[in-house]
């Protein structure tokens, strides 16, 4: 594959294609699994496949055994097909992305407390490792979590915790903010969830006191929003992108309903808006984390019609340990 930079001048943007060799010759690669044992007709089968799919000048790569009574394909091929690059407008999370240090001098200097971020995976969702990466100390990609931020109070409540046991605790500890993390999408049970939490937040008040932030693989921006979320966070995120629009929208927030101007926009007079240097390395938070846990729930698991299934199972000793680790704080 050619890497001259200088291609990048003839991009059509008004009628956007794949890049494989020559700008615009809208070579893909494909990936699929027949169930049929490798053949030369099932050769023949994939190549037809991918004539019904529009793909010209094709080229098979590989044909490979997948398992007993399975071949698996990878195919080249042009697509005539083209986008128009400059009409597409997503709706996202505008924030401005800062780094750790930053963030924690903008809570110390502008907000002057702690800000207590409740993080947990709801409903019978067990896969807490989406949410132990935006929260936990170690982070996730190398990016530092939230536990690490000096001036946020983050407590991971870990797997399975009920949308009434989560709001419960938010009042409970006065809750700036609440991460909700969705993994399993099975009949859209996320989004059901997610709309939940939201409802039972509106019938006590709290939707607009509490930032509500959504996140997981299949959660986007525009979803979030639809189930009543503030945003949505998908695959990918790291712990400072939801650090930077928490203080965004908290700052916002304060604007809109007390009236204090935000220091951090454009055209803020206080002239300690702009931060110019970060705080040197943080100490070890002087008050201990308060501990919390979402004990007193019973856990999906044990609630669960179908508790001799596999999920319930395995949830427990996520809920658990998650239960140990919030006493040990
Ligand atoms: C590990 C795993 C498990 C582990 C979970 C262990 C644990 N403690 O988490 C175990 C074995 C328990 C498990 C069980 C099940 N699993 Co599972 N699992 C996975 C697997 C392999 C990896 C998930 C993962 O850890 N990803 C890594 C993290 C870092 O990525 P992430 O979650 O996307 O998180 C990032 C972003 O999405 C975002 N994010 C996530 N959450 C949040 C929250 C906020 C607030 C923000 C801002 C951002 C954010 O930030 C993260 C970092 O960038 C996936 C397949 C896959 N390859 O993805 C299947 C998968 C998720 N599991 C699946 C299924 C079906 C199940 C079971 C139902 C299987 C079964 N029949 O028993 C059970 C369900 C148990 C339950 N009650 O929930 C399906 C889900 C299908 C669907 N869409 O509904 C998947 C996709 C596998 C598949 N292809 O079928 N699973």
């Amino acid at each position: 594959m050619s890497n001259d930079s200088s291609q990048a001048k003839t991009v059509d943007l008004k009628r956007l294609k794949p890049y494989g060799d020559i700008m615009g010759d809208g070579t893909i690669q494909i990936c699929f699994t027949l169930p049929v044992e490798p053949s030369p007709e099932a050769r023949e089968a994939a190549i037809m496949l991918c004539e019904k799919m529009g793909l010209e000048s094709i080229k098979l790569a590989t044909m490979e055994k997948a398992g007993e009574g399975f071949s698996m394909f990878v195919i080249y091929g042009n697509m005539k097909q083209t986008v128009d690059f400059t009409e597409i407008h997503v709706v996202k999370v505008e924030s401005t992305k800062r780094g750790r240090d930053e963030i924690d001098e903008i809570i110390k200097t502008h907000i002057g407390r702690k800000l207590v971020v409740l993080g947990a995976c709801t409903g019978y969702d067990a896969h807490t490792v989406g949410i132990d990466a935006i929260m936990n100390m170690k982070g996730y990609a190398g990016d530092y979590g939230l536990e690490r931020y000096q001036w946020l109070d983050a407590r991971n409540l870990g797997a399975q915790v009920l949308n009434e046991e989560l709001l419960k605790l938010a009042i409970r500890e006065k809750a700036d903010v609440i991460l909700v993390s969705k993994v399993v999408t099975q009949h859209n049970i996320h989004v059901r969830d997610l709309k939940d939490l939201i409802k039972r937040a509106k019938q006590l008040g709290l939707d607009k006191k509490i930032i509500f932030v959504a996140g997981g693989p299949r959660v986007t921006h525009p979803l979030a929003l639809e189930c009543g979320f503030d945003a949505g966070f998908g695959v990918g995120t790291k712990p400072s992108d939801v650090a930077s629009y928490i203080i965004d929208e908290f700052l916002n927030r304060r604007e809109e309903f007390e009236g204090i101007p935000n220091p951090l926009k454009a055209n803020a007079t206080d002239d300690t808006a702009l931060i110019e240097k970060p705080v040197p390395t943080p100490k070890p938070a002087s008050s201990p984390k308060k501990s919390i846990s979402a004990k007193k729930t019973p856990s999906r698991a044990s609630q669960s019609p179908t508790k001799k299934g596999q999920s319930a199972k395995k949830a427990k000793p996520a809920a658990k340990k998650a239960k140990k680790k919030a006493k040990k704080k």
